[in-house]
């Protein structure tokens, strides 16, 4: 066994890899995440459930950080899902606070850091000191160039998909295009993700090995990292260890997909 392990690295193209164990020349280009566990984080500690809510969004920036110096290019964070809205008012009120909290404290970073900040999902329905706060950022970063911060805040897959399907009927019935047109790349060109690759590398955290109709069409072929860690106990070494582990997996299954 250890002959065909070391007969296979001999083969192999020769890595070079930093004090952290990442081969910086092949790392995510998009990178999502599902932040799990801020509740049951709070719970385990006697809080309420916002307790866990605040210390997750300490970690947002956290791993903003590690993502941009890795040089992602596309970091997507589910922050707020359509299903969320069934959590009690005071909870939902308290969460769509934190758009405004926390881009008061982190934008002039993000600016600095030259990243773009954008909003996924169905705006119609946030309150609006929630859409301001994400309009103001997206306005002000607008013209950056570096990693997109991609927040996804009511979005649910399959309305998004629901959606796409609604507007090619109504292009087809308008003339726009033909039935015959429709491939994966124009079903693409009709998703909220458009403008961006697929997702590399899907994180979720809390223990949870589900997708909770989170980028179903986008997640296709995406390498999938689960972890038990709690969203307010991930660490930068935590999302390192996610990098490394999706470059062991593509190294040794490169010629497939
Ligand atoms: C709570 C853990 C940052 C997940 C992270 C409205 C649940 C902290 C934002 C945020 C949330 C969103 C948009 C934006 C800037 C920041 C956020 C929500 C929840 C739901 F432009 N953290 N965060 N939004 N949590």
């Amino acid at each position: 066994m250890l002959e065909k392990i070391s007969k296979w690295m001999q083969k192999s193209e020769p890595v070079s890899l930093d004090q952290r164990g990442i081969d910086l020349s092949r790392v995510p280009s998009h990178v999502a995440v599902i932040m799990d566990g801020n509740g049951r984080w709070a719970k385990k500690r006697g809080l309420p459930r916002i307790a866990g809510h605040q210390a997750g969004m300490k970690k947002v920036i956290e791993i903003t950080r590690a993502a941009d110096e890795l040089g992602v290019k596309v970091l997507t964070l589910y922050a707020f899902s359509t299903e969320n809205w069934k959590r009690p008012p005071e909870e939902v009120e308290f969460l769509m606070k934190l758009p405004q909290e926390f881009l008061g404290s982190e934008l002039n970073e993000l600016i600095e850091k030259n990243i773009q900040v954008r909003m996924l999902g169905d705006e119609s329905q946030l309150p609006a000191y929630t859409t301001k706060a994400v309009k103001t950022a997206m306005e002000k970063t607008r013209d950056n160039t570096g990693m997109v911060l991609n927040f996804a805040l009511n979005y649910g897959s399959r309305a998004e998909l629901i959606d796409a399907v609604k507007q090619i009927a109504l292009d087809i019935k308008n003339q726009q295009i033909s039935s015959e047109e429709i491939n994966e790349s124009l079903m693409e060109s009709y998703l909220l993700t458009k403008e961006y690759p697929d997702p590399d590398l899907l994180i979720r955290t809390s223990g949870e090995l589900r997708l909770s109709n989170f980028m179903l069409w986008q997640l296709a072929y995406s390498e999938l990292f689960f972890t038990d860690v709690l969203w307010p106990d991930f660490k930068r070494e935590n999302f390192y260890e996610a990098i490394r582990e999706y470059q062991n997996r593509s190294r040794r299954f490169g010629a497939l997909k």
